[in-house]
């Protein structure tokens, strides 16, 4: 921890100069990253009440946080793009005035770091030494933000180096504030490279270098720049052979993108393996090659905790064994973490998220169900070899998916990148805690960007669409869906290891090697060609997971007219005629 300014880099020591007049801390200090200084500073956070210690021989270098109970979500109806224009930020975000939002966020943050330490924390979205980085510094007075960003990102002295004296960055204004609800916002200033949250304490309003940095002002900048900012996981799929082919997912949030990309394989599936890029932030380029390129710009996984055991996802229980913060989960008298779908037995008590007495008789979760680990990529068992390669990883099958309890069959193939871009741009799925409001309503969320696009919409489908057109090889888009339900509510696929069979016909499509049924909707498996050795499912299931219901299409398509009328005059004209091909195939099968 360094007190005088370690940057020769005169924009920043202004702009931090300037936050330090606004807010009125007490300290000001840089963070450098080391070890001491997390130590050092766990230590205040723990004097502070801001996170305790876990049993150090269990759980060793654990820190265990709550974030107050109005603050456990990202908050979407707090969450603004605010650009010059309206029209930049399109329809489906939140706009905001810039010059109102400064003024507006400015008057929270007046003087709101009296008595606290205001911590520089300079960070690397990207692979340390690669072109393609994004630098960002995160001025925030929580240290629990702080410990949070020197797991998630590559942080501290590393960061400045890459910045250098003229370098840019985007600025990060983060403040607590008094954590009320009403005084909580997440403005994003796109055209300022700037991000300014205050009011909350919790995950992607706050580890600013997560949804504001990598995906909010990235797409942004990816639009400009062609690339991709991608809400998706990344994975490597080795085969009996040793051939590793690498897929991306997007699916929204707590729709399972941590699980895939820390897949273990069935028994019955020997010599295959998955191999870990990246569980939630992908940023994709055109290579030399004509290929898309994708890399994890993250260090760490912020995960969900809940439904985590040794055999949903056993190697994100390995990654959570050290140097993990557990946030919102469950603590027990032996300061250790329990949370709901947890191997064994409950705890017979412990203090659950609210910080009350809890037993197995409780009433309410012991953990939040969006309660979380932030733990360490690199020890993760399943991390590949190339998660830090800088050029990325090539991608041969991009995937959509979303949990619907109807309609979306387990898998289907897009016809070409365009009805490809179409079903990305078609996703619907049920909400989750993920973000404060209503769980479980069907909401359109395209691309699983919804929350996260920093720009109009319309744009964004633009660009996916002209990627396209400059891929020479570009990936083959598919959909899938693991969460279709029975007439009784139970959930037809096994998930979790088994959706390897679904990854297995996924890579044979890419590659040419398997036929399709060509239906409405695009190419669906023949039930012949899913590998479903080994597994207890009777042919009626198959079939009714691989099954499309004319009329739940039809009232699908009626749900998207609704929301493509919400983008407006930008919906790019290709993917109306997507929709009317598909209303043609959808009616010419009822005649
Ligand atoms: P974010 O971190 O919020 O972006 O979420 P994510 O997409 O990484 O979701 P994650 O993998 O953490 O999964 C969220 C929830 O979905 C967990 O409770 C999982 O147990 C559940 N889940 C994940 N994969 C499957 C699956 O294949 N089948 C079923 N039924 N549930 C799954
Ligand atoms: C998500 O909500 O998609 C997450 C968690 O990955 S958060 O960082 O809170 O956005
Ligand atoms: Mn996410």
């Amino acid at each position: 921890m360094l007190n005088e300014t370690p940057t020769k880099n005169k924009n920043l020591e202004a702009w931090v100069r300037e936050a330090a007049e606004l807010c009125q801390p007490d300290r000001v200090v840089w963070c450098d990253g080391t070890e001491r200084e997390r130590d050092e500073l766990t230590r205040q956070a723990i004097g502070l009440g801001e996170v305790e210690l876990l049993d150090p021989v269990k759980w060793p270098g654990c820190l265990y946080a709550r974030s107050t109970e109005n603050d456990v979500a990202r908050v979407e109806q707090s969450t603004f793009i605010c650009t010059r224009s309206k029209k930049a930020a399109g329809n489906t975000n939140n706009w905001m005035d810039p010059q109102e939002a400064y003024r507006k966020l400015s008057e929270i943050f007046k003087n709101s770091m009296k008595g606290r330490t205001l911590y520089v924390v300079p960070y690397i979205m990207g692979i340390p030494g690669s072109r393609f980085n994004k630098i960002g510094v995160e001025i925030t007075d929580s240290i629990y933000v702080v410990l949070n960003m020197r797991i998630m990102t590559r942080m501290g002295t590393i960061a400045l180096q890459e910045l250098g004296a003229e370098g840019k960055f985007t600025k990060g204004l983060h403040g607590k504030a008094d954590l009320d609800d009403h005084h909580r916002f997440i403005c994003h200033f796109p055209e300022d490279n700037t991000i300014w949250s205050v009011g909350s304490n919790y995950g992607g309003n706050v580890l600013l270098g997560k949804k504001c940095l990598a995906l909010r002002i990235a797409s942004w900048l990816g639009n400009q720049e062609g690339w991709l900012a991608e809400h998706m996981m990344i994975a490597g799929i080795q085969d009996p052979s040793g051939k590793i082919e690498y897929v991306a997912a997007a699916f929204p949030s707590q729709c399972g993108k941590t699980n895939l990309a820390m897949l273990v394989p069935p028994a019955s599936m020997k010599g295959y393996r998955v191999w870990t890029v990246g569980d939630d932030i992908a940023w994709m380029r055109i290579g030399e090659d004509g290929r898309l390129w994708a890399v994890n710009p993250e260090a760490g996984f912020f995960g969900v905790a809940p439904g985590t055991n040794s055999k949903t996802n056993p190697n994100a229980l390995a990654a959570v064994r050290k140097n993990t913060i557990f946030t919102n989960v469950l603590k027990t008298e032996d300061g250790g973490v329990w949370w709901e779908g947890m191997d064994g037995e409950p705890p017979t008590k412990g203090v659950n998220w609210r910080g009350q007495p809890w037993t197995p008789s409780s009433t309410e979760k012991g953990a939040h169900s969006n309660s979380r680990f932030t733990a360490p990529a690199g020890q993760c068992p399943s991390i590949s070899l190339e998660w830090e390669n800088p050029k990325g990883v090539p991608i041969s099958a991009i995937i959509f998916g979303g949990r619907r309890a109807r309609v979306t069959p387990l898998v289907y193939q897009s016809r070409n990148w365009q009805h490809g871009v179409y079903v990305g741009a078609t996703v619907a799925s049920e909400t989750t805690s993920a973000a404060t409001g209503e769980v479980g309503v069907v909401r359109r969320d395209p691309m699983a960007m919804l929350p996260f696009c920093g720009y109009d919409m319309g744009d964004y489908f633009s660009h996916w669409l002209e990627m396209g057109r400059r891929l020479k090889n570009p990936p083959k888009i598919f959909c899938v869906n693991w969460f279709r339900k029975d007439d009784k509510g139970n959930i037809l696929w096994p998930g979790f290891g088994e959706n390897l069979r679904v990854l297995q016909w996924i890579l044979s499509r890419a590659e040419g090697n398997v036929g399709a049924i060509d239906s409405v909707i695009g190419f669906l498996p023949k039930a012949e060609d899913l590998n479903l050795k080994g597994i207890d499912l009777s042919p009626e299931k198959i079939a009714s997971l691989l099954s499309i219901s004319k009329e739940d299409w039809i009232d699908e398509i009626k749900d998207e007219a609704t929301f493509f009328e919400k983008i407006g005059a930008t919906l790019p004209p290709e993917i109306q005629s997507e929709r009317e091909a598909l209303i043609q195939r959808l009616s010419m099968e009822m005649v």
